[in-house]
Parts: C-alpha cells; structure tokens; sequence
C-alpha cells in the first residue's frame, strides 16, 4: 500500500529485501546503494528493530518516474543479522508493495530458503496475503559458488507457486542486482497504474522539483497491528536536572520478545 505524500507530490514505495540469513540481502542492498547519485537517494540507515536491525534507505529515479503527477520514491528495506523471530518480517512486510527474495544458490542451504519462504507467507498471511498478492522479483544469489542450485530447481523447491522466473545473482560483484530490483519496481509501478521506468539506476538528469527526502522508517505506521503488544518497566526511574523523570520501558510482544527499548519523559507539574 503506497503511501500518497501530496504535500512533496511524492507516492512512497515499500520494496523488502526477504531471505534467509547470509542470502545476501544486505550486500544487495549496499550495491545498489553504491550505484546511486547522491541526489537521487537517502543515508543508507541502520536502525534497531526490537532486538533486529533494519537497514534501509530510500531514492528515486533521475528521469523522476511519475504516477498521475506525482513522484515515485522507493523505499528499499531489509533485517540485518540475526533475525530467526518472524516477528521483524511480519512488522517490516506491512503495507509491503513489493519484495525481493534473495535466495542462496548454495546447495547446502536450501532448507534454510524454504524455511525463509514458509516465513515469509506466515507474515503475508498475518495480513491476509500470499506471495502473489504482492510483486515478488525471486533472485537467486551466489552464483560464482562452485556448484549452484540450478535456479528452476531452486524457485521450484522454495516457492513451487511463483509463476515468474528467477534471476541469477552474484552480489558480491553485483551481477543482477539491478535487474532484479527493476523487475520488482516495474510490477510495482504497474501496480500504482503507471509502466514508464528508466532503464538505467543512477543517470545524470536532475530530478525538476523535488528535495531529497531522509529515510524513515515507515514500519510501524497508523494502522500497525498492536494488538497483544505490552509495555514493561526496563529499569528504575531517574529524575533529571531538567525536572524531568526518565521512565526506562520496553515494548513486548505477545511472546514476551522485546521489540524496542525507549524512555518516556514525564514533567511533574504538582
Ligand atoms: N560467494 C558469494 N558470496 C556472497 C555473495 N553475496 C554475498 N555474499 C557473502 O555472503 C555473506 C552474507 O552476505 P550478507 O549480504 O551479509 O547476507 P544477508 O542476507 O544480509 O545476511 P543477514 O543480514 O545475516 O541476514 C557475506 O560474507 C557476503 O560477502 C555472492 O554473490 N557470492
Ligand atoms: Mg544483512
């Protein structure tokens, strides 16, 4: 569900970079990162997500792509390190309007993709959802290993459904990178009504009228789910010089998992 921002005359697209842990997601994302002008996209960003982290970043095309007048801005995102708790993916995968599935071509780590895709269509469900319901580009990485799952072999045995095919990715050196980001913003665009799309990533055009914007991350928006959320002491209060007491609180799951520690300020006014 892209978010309509009329003020900049922007429309923000969520694209999530899914995939078993080490698939490389985050070399993905860091590539693309590096083939961006300055002036088209955000910081690359790393923020805590409970006890995860969410790497992200947000650009859009030189040629500014548009949709009804406005502008498209991608917002790519993806959870870096540890992340075995669907809990991140299911957060992260709210209100998605595309998704990259890194899968990793190593023979011996086929279990670790189907389990990433049962994950994966756990979270979608969450929201009433399955893969197709959402443009999926299917990147299969590490081409450059020695004996690659053959990538029919490895869309068939990950995600049997998926109707488009894969594409062959070495991240590390960025072969298909870019390609397979074009194929999910291109459903996406199709999506929003609009199929005009550069061919090229990064160019040398200067959008007409728009700023750069930050990235924020837009993973807990309005309509977050927060049902069965709880918020526990994390620690004594201390009253600051400013007049202030600092409450240490956490953010719980309905499993009891952490998924954000912050303080709330309270002015005592009598
Ligand atoms: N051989 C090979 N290794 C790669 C390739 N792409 C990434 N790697 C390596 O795989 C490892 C994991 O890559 P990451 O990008 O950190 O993977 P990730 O999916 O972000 O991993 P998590 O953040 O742990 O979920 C790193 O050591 C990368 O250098 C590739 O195309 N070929
Ligand atoms: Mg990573």
């Amino acid at each position: 569900m892209a978010l309509v921002n009329d003020v900049k005359r922007e429309i923000n697209a969520k694209i999530v970079y899914v995939g078993p842990r080490g698939a490389g997601k985050s070399t993905a994302l860091r590539y693309i990162y590096g083939k961006l002008k300055a002036e088209y996209r955000s910081e690359l960003k790393s923020t805590p997500l409970g006890e995860h982290q969410l790497l992200f970043f947000d650009f859009t095309y030189p040629q500014s792509v548009r949709s009804g007048g406005y502008a498209v801005r991608f917002h790519l995102y993806t959870i870096h390190g540890e992340s075995d708790s669907p809990l991140p993916w299911k957060m992260l995968l709210k209100g998605a309007d595309g998704m990259v599935f890194m899968a990793d071509s190593d023979p011996q780590r086929l279990e670790e993709n189907i389990a990433s895709s049962a994950q994966l269509c756990e979270a979608l469900a969450h929201y009433g959802k399955k893969p197709g319901d959402i443009p999926v580009s299917f990147q299969g990485n590490k081409r450059d290993l020695p004996h690659p799952l053959p990538l029919a072999r490895l869309v068939s045995e990950t995600f049997p459904e998926l109707e488009a095919s894969a594409i062959g990715v070495t991240a590390d050196k960025g072969e298909g990178v870019l390609e397979g980001l074009q194929r999910v913003v291109r459903a996406v665009l199709h999506n929003l009504g609009q199929g005009e799309l550069p061919e090229e990533v990064g160019g040398e055009e200067r959008p007409q009228d728009e700023g750069t914007v930050a990235g924020q991350p837009m993973v807990v928006d309005q309509d977050f789910d927060a049902a069965g959320l709880r918020v526990a002491p994390a620690g004594e209060p201390v009253m600051l010089n400013s007049g202030v007491l600092s409450v240490p609180l956490r953010l719980l799951d309905s499993g009891g998992n952490c998924m954000a520690e912050f303080k709330l300020g309270i002015t005592i006014t009598n």
